[in-house]
């Protein structure tokens, strides 16, 4: 039986890849903080229906001792580090944090890697944020980074480390740069569960108004299933690489207010406000991805429309809005 080590496996993504590998038949291993298994209830909601298939472990993934412990333990086969401090707007406000999450967890888990189970297959989680301030749009693989976040930075510092474990210490290090990708389990802080949340408790009278930064920004959404099932086919390839993965179709966060609003029968100009607080500084306003190494060398592609997921997304926080009343 092949083991997995999911790092951020309480995740969005986290969770469906747990599902995904567990169906398959690996034995899951996930790191998860202290915090998190005093309190299963609050912070493993995303993993709680397989919770008893898991094998999750404490520990600080910025620790090197404590990353070295678990890898020796579990011996993967395959390494999914997904683990990040991942709300691009928090940047601003905690930098010391991001560098921990993003760069050092990297380095930590990439020598521990190394030196504990070098026939381990690893993913690293990039983003398109790296990309940053394009000057091309669409962007692939070739396309020149130029990140204008702390976050963006630090993902790219940690993708440059990726690289460099793969092309000098020979590990199988394969990299994904994925753009926006959404769910039903999508952390709440993001514009499209935000507005998802919203539409779902004006429409049950538990909510009037919706606060929001700049709804002209456009963004390349996908469907969160459908990037976890391209992280674990780019790990099945003969060799390790960097592989975009996006839609290739913008929308505005307008266009997002427009489709959420219709599913309950509702004019998103009616509830909405902008509040310049929400906006950002140095706002990454356009990012589209070119997906089509992933089409031709994974068989990748997209499974849903924007306007189903939208769809899906208010329709399950209304479900689960009534469920917990
Ligand atoms: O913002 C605009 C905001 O916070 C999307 C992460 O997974 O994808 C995600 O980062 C857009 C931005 O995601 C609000 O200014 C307007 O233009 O949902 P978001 P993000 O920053 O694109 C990338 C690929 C990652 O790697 C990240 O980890 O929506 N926007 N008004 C707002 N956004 C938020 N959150 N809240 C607002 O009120």
């Amino acid at each position: 039986m092949k083991k997995v080590l999911i790092t951020g496996i309480s995740g969005q993504d986290g969770s469906y890849l747990s599902e995904l590998l567990l169906d398959k038949g690996y034995e899951v291993h996930g790191i998860v903080r202290r915090e998190a298994m005093e309190d299963p209830q609050h912070r493993l909601t995303n993993i709680n229906h397989v919770l008893q298939d898991l094998k999750l472990h404490v520990g600080a993934i910025d620790n090197h001792l404590s990353i070295y412990k678990i890898i020796a333990l579990v011996e993967p086969d395959e390494c999914y580090h997904l683990a990040s401090s991942s709300f691009v707007s928090y940047n601003f406000e905690d930098e010391s944090s991001l560098v921990a999450n993003n760069f050092t967890a990297t380095h930590a888990l990439l020598a521990g890697i190394k030196e504990l189970a070098p026939d381990c297959r690893v993913y690293f989680a990039g983003s398109s944020e790296m990309f940053g301030d394009v000057k091309v749009s669409p962007q692939n693989e070739l396309t020149p980074f130029n990140p204008r976040s702390v976050y963006g930075i630090s993902k790219l510092a940690a993708f440059h480390l990726a690289r460099n474990y793969r092309e000098h210490h020979k590990l199988f290090v394969t990299a994904g740069i994925l753009y926006n990708h959404e769910s039903p389990r999508r952390g709440y802080q993001f514009v499209t569960r935000k507005i998802s949340t919203t539409v779902a408790k004006i429409h049950l009278g538990l909510a009037d108004r919706l606060e929001l930064g700049n709804i002209d920004a456009l963004r390349d959404w996908g469907y969160a299933p459908d990037y976890v099932l391209a992280m674990h086919t780019m790990l099945q390839q003969k060799t390790p690489g960097d592989f975009v993965i996006a839609t290739g179709v913008l929308h505005s966060v307008k266009d997002l207010l427009i489709e959420a609003f219709s599913v309950v029968g509702l004019d998103y100009l009616d509830y909405t406000h902008i509040n310049p607080d929400h906006f950002r500084p140095g706002e990454v306003v356009t990012l589209c991805g070119d997906a089509s190494k992933a089409r031709r060398e994974l068989g990748w592609q997209p499974s849903k429309t924007f306007k189903q997921m939208v769809s899906e997304m208010v329709k399950a926080d209304i479900e689960g809005l009534i469920k917990s009343r």
